[in-house]
This record gives structure tokens, sequence and C-alpha cells, in this order.
């Protein structure tokens, strides 16, 4: 049997998110802690994470050398790949000069695969022969359902790819546009692993075409959104039988990992309501008041000011790009 250990996002970072009452550096090294001995104790060939190993491209040089430091407690390989947060303006071309670049250079168990036109990796050897690939975020990614297959081939008819993505997969349709079907998206993998959507899908066995996706969600919670509250922190076991050919995942759930209302503060979220309800009142006060309409939209904001100073389109295509990401960044 080959087995994977396969963890969402972490978002490392060296103080604590807003919403986060605890103390979320430490949370996260005992989470790590967990996951190494989860992985040890189920007899793992590696670990396996989506990106977003740091929840910034680049930390203090402290938490950087702690995290490090944790890391190579793990007597394990860990394979990951590219996300969002990992890099600059999400281009993924920055990654050379990022704290996880680095991380890499410190911790020698972990590989950061950075380009699904790189050769697979050769995991394991039986009737049948394990690959592992991944594709980084780019932008590219999630454009008409790209990222979820590898753009090398395996040659070998009888290769079992496992592909690592960090997309937007989802099982039902987002208040966005970017993201990918999991009923529909192709691919050449057989299992194929995704972060970036913090809730997680869970496990789906795709009966059409026997592919298997996995998203546990993150390993840390970073909002206090209803579904962050309840959700179980888990990671996966993908399991595979390099002689028969067959895969399968099954959950394991962290148990350092504390109920959800002992961690996150919903007083803020609360807060946030009551601000919007309060600019909701307000511009329809305005409205009232001068009977235009009133931009709440950003895009429309940016459109209005880009015709009033006759800005070019493409300098507006790319502000409103890199709202875009800005607000992804929110969501993810
Ligand atoms: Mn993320």
């Amino acid at each position: 049997m080959v087995k994977f250990l396969f963890v969402g996002d972490w978002h490392l970072r060296g103080n604590n998110p807003r919403n986060r009452t605890d103390d979320y550096p430490e949370v996260a090294k005992e989470k790590l802690r967990e996951v190494f001995k989860i992985a040890v104790d189920n007899g793992v060939d590696a670990i396996l994470q989506p990106g977003d190993i740091f929840d910034r491209p680049e930390v203090g040089i402290a938490v950087l050398l702690e995290y490090a430091q944790v890391l190579n407690e793990c007597p394990l390989d860990i394979y990951c790949t590219i996300g969002n947060h990992d890099i600059y303006g999400y281009n993924v071309e920055s990654y050379y000069r990022t704290s996880l670049r680095l991380l890499e250079m410190l911790v020698p168990n972990l590989h950061v695969i950075q380009s699904s036109n790189d050769k697979p990796i050769y995991m394991a050897k039986g009737r049948y022969k394990v690959y592992l690939t991944a594709t980084p975020y780019s932008k590219d990614m999630d454009i008409n359902g790209y990222g979820y297959s590898p753009d090398v081939e395996y040659n070998d008819p009888d290769a079992i790819g496992v592909h690592i993505a960090h997309g937007m997969l989802l099982d039902h349709k987002p208040p966005f546009d970017r993201y990918s079907d999991l009923y529909k998206v192709d691919t050449k993998a057989s299992v194929i692993l995704t972060g970036h959507d913090h809730m997680g899908y869970g496990i789906y066995n795709r009966s059409a075409d026997g592919k298997l996706f996995v998203n546990p969600g993150s390993l840390l919670r970073m909002s206090a959104s209803v579904g962050e509250i309840t959700r179980q922190v888990r990671v996966a076991l993908i399991t595979i039988d390099e002689i028969k050919g067959t895969y399968s995942a099954d959950f394991i759930p962290i148990e350092s990992a504390k109920p959800g209302e002992e961690v996150l503060d919903r007083s803020r979220i609360e807060e946030e309501k009551e601000r919007q309800y309060a600019m909701e009142n307000f511009s329809a006060l305005i409205q009232g008041h001068t009977g235009n309409k009133v931009l709440m939209d950003i895009n429309q904001i940016i459109d209005q000011v880009a015709a009033e100073e006759k800005y070019s389109p493409d300098v507006v295509r790319t502000a409103l790009q890199i709202i875009d990401g800005q607000r992804e960044k929110v969501e993810a």
C-alpha cells in the first residue's frame, strides 16, 4: 500500500488573525506536531499539502525560524505546492523571493512543487506506478477548469496520478465567478487533492470516471464564519493499492482543534453586519437627497473615476484585477 496524509491550507503566521481568541502560532505548532504523529502512526509515505503554507509571502525571520524548527521535527517528506498567500501579488514568478522559498531551503524534507509542467515525481512502484504532480496558484487557475490536471504526460499506461492543486474547486455555486466545478472538471490524474477553499467539500468519489477528489478543509481556521465555527478540523488519509490499482480516502480528526466557539470570536462579525446595515441606511439617505444612484460597488466606482479622468481601459482592467485578487484573499 502507498499512503499519504493530505492536510489542507496552513496559513502559518506569527500573530493572531483578527477573529482568533487563542494563541494562533502556538496552536499552529501543536497542530503540525499532531499531523506529524498521525502520519507516523499511520505509516504514511509522505505528507501532502496544497499551498498557503504561510499566510503572507514574507514573514519575520523569528517566525520563519520557529516554524522551520517545527517542520524539521517531521521525519517524513512533505510535498506541497504554492498558494496565493505564499507569493507577491498573486504572481507565482515571485516565488524565488518569498519566505516559503527560504523555508524550503531550511527544511530538507520540504519539497515545493512549483509547476504543473514539472516531471511527475515517482512515488511508488507495483503493478501500477504512483506519480505526484501539482499546480500552484497562478493567474490561469480556475480559468476554464484549469489547474486540476498535470500539464505533462505520465508516459506510463499504468500510472496512478496524484495531483495537488491550489484552486477553488467546489461542489456548489459560490457568489463569485472564479471557481471550478467538482462534478465537471477534467483531469488526467486519478486522485485530485485541493486546498484554497478552507471549508472543503470533503471526499468525493466521481462515479462517472472513478476519480477521487479530496479537500478536508484548512488545518487552521482563519475566519469566524458560521461554517468555520461548526467545522471539524480534519486531515485525509489517502490509501493507494499499487497492485490492484484502487485508491480511497478517509478522514482523521485533529484532536487538538478546540470547538469553534472557544477559539473564534463572533462579535466582530456582528459589528461588521451592523456597519453594513448603517452603510445601507446612509446610502438610502443620500439617494433620497440627491435622487442619484449611490455608487456602492467598487467596480462601478472605478469605472466612474476612470471615465471622468479618461484612464485607458488597460489601467482600469488591471485595477479591477488587483481588487478581485484582494477579494479572493479575503474569501480564501
Ligand atoms: Mn488559503
